[in-house]
């Protein structure tokens, strides 16, 4: 990165911070470190100001009716699918489908593409898959007599390529893999995940919640069919969640879910689907959340990607490099090879909860647990971790309270 960025980035990180009102809580009198990003991000005030202009302003229901109301709605709905389809370098609004959140967007992929799978065929997930990107499938085989493969991970916790490249074959219909774990922060190579997966004529999707909001992500050069995230772990609102898809795909699969806007026409014996995306949009969508959905892309992009990442990296380093030196202190994650700034740890002989509970009386929000990845943990042989996770507002001064919250548990517990 050009150094004039980063100094650019680094004079800004005040600036940044004052962006976001509830930076300024105190938990039990103390300064409040959020490092539980890889769950949700905090709101900027552009963001939660938009949600309150659309209701105060232009409030009205969506492609119902050409009254000015509703056109001036329906024009600054669809002109966040257009800004979400630019900030993934995707060909146009008609590849957006705004769902609730990454997980519905991976149960639509698993009825409307399960649709057309038959029994025998096989989906091919990875060992490191957050819930959201297993129990659909499964759910799926139970009905469509499906089988389900699962690609191993490395000891240090990466995706192991010959894995998942030797359990493909001719009756792999869909590999569906995500871009970055949200316990170990692995990035894995989606578009050598998409490669191999076209190779062996599969369809590809990428669970791309914790990679979206914390890289360039551009779907052109990666080459998936289809790609999940939501909004709210990149400063968006709850209850928008974003569906990119191949286009021919898209026409081609049946509607997840029926009624109204989704249809173009509809007589007592039948229906015709609405064009895209509106076909996968059924009912009136979260309206003010898409648009102010569409003000977090303006905040991220103003910042920039690469100082999102970079400065993402530097916590990383600072953390990993203190917590490690911590006797009785177990760190996971790859030792090499690109990763996001979330750091999973446990404190020897403490329950992670107990980690995460004293560290929060301090004011430092850890999360703990499984991380909705259950498999994952049951891979590594451990019930649950503590995990820090980074964003664009964290201070090297919250690592160091971080660090002196975990000392602080292991003199109580004695660990
Ligand atoms: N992970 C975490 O704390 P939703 O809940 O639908 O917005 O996102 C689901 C999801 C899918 N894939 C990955 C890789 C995820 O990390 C998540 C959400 C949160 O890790 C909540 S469990």
């Amino acid at each position: 990165m050009a150094a004039f960025l980063k100094k650019e980035f680094a004079m800004n990180l005040k600036n940044i911070r004052k962006d976001f009102p509830i930076l300024k809580r105190k938990i039990n009198g103390r300064p409040m470190a959020y490092l539980d990003n890889a769950a949700t991000t905090q709101k900027p005030k552009s963001v939660i100001e938009a949600g309150e202009k659309f209701y105060e302003n232009s409030n009205a229901n969506i492609h119902r009716g050409l009254n000015p109301l509703s056109m001036e709605a329906t024009e600054q709905y669809e002109e966040a699918h257009r800004k979400t389809a630019q900030f993934i370098n995707a060909d146009s609004m008609e590849e957006i489908v705004f769902t609730k959140n990454a997980t519905e967007s991976l149960n639509l992929l698993a009825y409307s593409l399960g649709e057309c799978l038959e029994a025998g065929d096989e989906v091919l997930l990875t060992k490191m898959e957050h819930h959201a990107n297993i129990v659909p499938w499964q759910e799926l085989a139970k009905r469509k007599k499906i089988k389900i493969k699962y690609a191993d991970i490395t000891p240090d916790g990466r995706l192991d390529m010959d894995s998942l490249a030797g359990l493909m074959g001719k009756k792999t219909k869909i590999v569906s893999a995500t871009m970055a774990s949200n316990i170990l922060g692995t990035v894995n190579p989606a578009k050598e995940i998409a490669k191999i997966g076209h190779e062996n004529g599969a369809v590809v999707i990428l669970d791309a919640a914790q990679a979206v909001p914390h890289m360039e992500v551009d779907v052109k050069k990666i080459n998936a069919d289809f790609l999940a995230f939501s909004a709210h772990k990149m400063l968006g609102p709850t209850g928008v969640g974003v569906l990119y898809g191949n286009e021919e795909l898209l026409e081609k699969m049946p509607p997840f879910l029926t009624g109204g806007d989704m249809i173009s026409e509809v007589t007592l014996k039948g229906a015709q689907w609405n064009k895209l995306p509106w076909k996968f949009e059924a009912g009136t969508p979260n309206i003010a959340g898409g648009i102010a959905f569409s003000t977090a892309i303006d905040y991220i992009s103003k910042i920039g990607l690469e100082n999102v990442e970079a400065h993402e990296r530097k916590l990383l380093a600072k953390a990993l490099k203190i917590l490690v030196n911590i006797k009785g202190v177990e760190v996971y994650g790859p030792q090499k090879g690109p990763r996001t700034g979330i750091v999973p740890f446990n404190l020897k002989g403490v329950h992670p909860h107990d980690v995460s509970e004293m560290l929060g009386r301090n004011g430092v929000i850890v999360r703990a647990g499984n991380h909705c990845a259950q498999p994952l943990m049951r891979e590594m042989g451990i019930e649950g971790v503590v995990r820090a996770s980074f964003y664009i507002y964290n201070t090297d001064e919250e690592i160091e309270e971080l660090a002196r919250g975990v000392m602080r548990a292991k003199k109580m517990f004695d660990a």
